[in-house]
């Protein structure tokens, strides 16, 4: 396929999901608005619209919790079709500092809403005066909620500060059932009561192998039921429930998101003094996540904060000093080496050069289920992105080609076998798309 087809058949997934004032995630699978795929949406969407973009990142702060959260999900009130919904949620029935309209969830994901806000103002520098003031102002008319966010993740979520951000529910990494929530998860107790409940991602994805098992589901569930227990209150959150970990990840997008953030205040001379806690945030969790790597892999780590060991096995989220930075030039030299080599990108049986999820080299790597293996898209465009900004160009381009390799038959599909290509999980989905307009336009 052309690459100008393949453009032209991103850009109809991105219309067709189109819900008005939100993108659904994917059509049938997610027909909701998701928080960071809404970030990645908008930064395929600024392709195509800069307007458009611009409303779908204030549809997602539209619904931002009074603390600053942001919801992973925004529920679009005209579907049904997911569980769990907002019911088994409840936090449109009173929980403080809820938006009672859209119902959301009550959990957050990673921080990547400030780089879509950046990505969209580059967009409409390309673009007429219209888009540009457009861009500006909505710079202007984020940047309080953004700072929030930002300020939750970084005190709320690290109340030891320790530039780590916790999670205590794997959906918060984006990576629901990666390896890496192995160890933390299995010291979740389900509890007698939890409440009965139907899945509805199987009736979608056939293949169950695909999807987290019932199991997985279990715990899932129970960690939501613990916190509608305690009124989704930070604090009794962080002492109550069973899952705590801090993601190695989501605190190197926070540093960066955090940079991004602060440069973008910059320029548009917003306060000093937020800009100042942003860089003191970005600093804090840069040392946070050097301080997680593994000498003897040089991978980053996350931390299981319930038992305080350091949790190591081999996913991607041990490259995130890559998208950080703070390392000394010999270990990043000798992580970039790492991603690149047999073990990762360089692995002889990968159909498409770009990061598995997990090491096709770990006993954990399972190429077909969710987050065990496969290779997604928008992660391929995360790196890319990163090593772009930071000066790698020669290395963000073969990213690009390689991701473009893997995305090449215009499926758009959430995700990918990494041993031969096949997609798989949810087809139409909005940040493959996203990702393939911004690498094409
Ligand atoms: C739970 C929407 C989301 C992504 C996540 C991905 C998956 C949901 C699910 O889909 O999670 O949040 O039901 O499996 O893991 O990263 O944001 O695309």
């Amino acid at each position: 396929m052309t690459s100008q087809l393949l453009a032209a058949r991103a850009a109809y997934v991105l219309r067709g999901n189109d819900l008005g004032t939100m993108t659904s995630a994917a059509p049938r699978l997610y027909p909701h608005m998701w928080s960071w795929d809404a970030a990645f949406v908008a930064v395929g969407l600024a392709r195509l619209s800069v307007p458009r973009a611009i409303l779908e990142l204030d549809t997602l702060l539209g619904a931002q919790w009074g603390n600053g959260m942001i919801p992973h999900i925004v529920f679009n009130p005209d579907s049904t079709g997911y569980f769990p919904g907002p019911e088994r949620w409840g936090c449109h029935l009173g929980v403080p500092g809820a938006p009672p309209y859209p119902a959301t969830s009550g959990i957050c994901q990673p921080p990547v809403h400030a780089i879509a806000m950046q990505r969209v103002v580059e967009a409409s520098r390309r673009q007429g005066r219209s888009d540009r003031q457009a861009a500006g102002e909505f710079v202007d008319r984020a940047w309080r909620p953004l700072v929030a966010w930002h300020r939750w993740l970084a005190t709320a979520r690290d109340p030891q500060g320790r530039g780590r951000v916790v999670l205590h529910h794997g959906w918060e990494s984006g990576m629901d059932n990666s390896p890496r929530w192995d160890g933390p998860y299995s010291r979740v107790v389900v509890g007698a009561d939890l409440p009965p409940y139907q899945r509805r991602d199987t009736l979608v994805v056939t293949d169950a192998s695909m999807r987290p098992s019932d199991r997985e589901y279990d715990r899932y569930l129970w960690l939501i039921e613990e916190m509608r227990r305690v009124g989704y209150d930070d604090a009794l959150v962080h002492e109550r429930v069973s899952f705590a970990v801090e993601d190695v990840l989501v605190s190197a997008l926070l540093a960066v998101a955090c940079d991004v953030l602060a440069d973008l205040g910059e320029e548009r001379g917003q306060p000093a003094a937020d800009v100042a806690e942003l860089r003191a945030w970005a600093r804090r969790c840069r040392a946070g996540v050097v301080e997680s790597v593994d000498p003897v892999t040089g991978l980053a780590r996350d931390r299981d904060v319930r038992t305080g060991e350091w949790l190591s096995t081999e996913t991607v989220a041990g490259f995130a000093p890559l998208l950080c930075g703070g390392l000394p030039r010999a270990r990043e030299s000798a992580l970039l080496e790492a991603f690149e080599g047999e073990r990762w990108c360089g692995h002889p049986q990968l159909a498409a050069a770009v990061p598995p999820s997990t090491s096709p080299a770990s006993g954990a790597f399972r190429p077909r289920e969710y987050w065990r293996g496969p290779q997604w898209p928008v992660i391929a465009w995360l790196f890319h992105w990163s090593f772009a900004r930071r000066g790698w160009a020669e290395r963000a381009a073969v990213l690009r080609e390689e991701g473009l390799r893997l995305v090449g038959a215009g499926d758009f599909a959430e995700y990918y076998d990494p041993l031969n290509g096949e997609p798989l999980g949810s087809m139409q989905q909005s940040w493959t798309a996203a990702a393939v307009l911004d690498w094409l336009c």
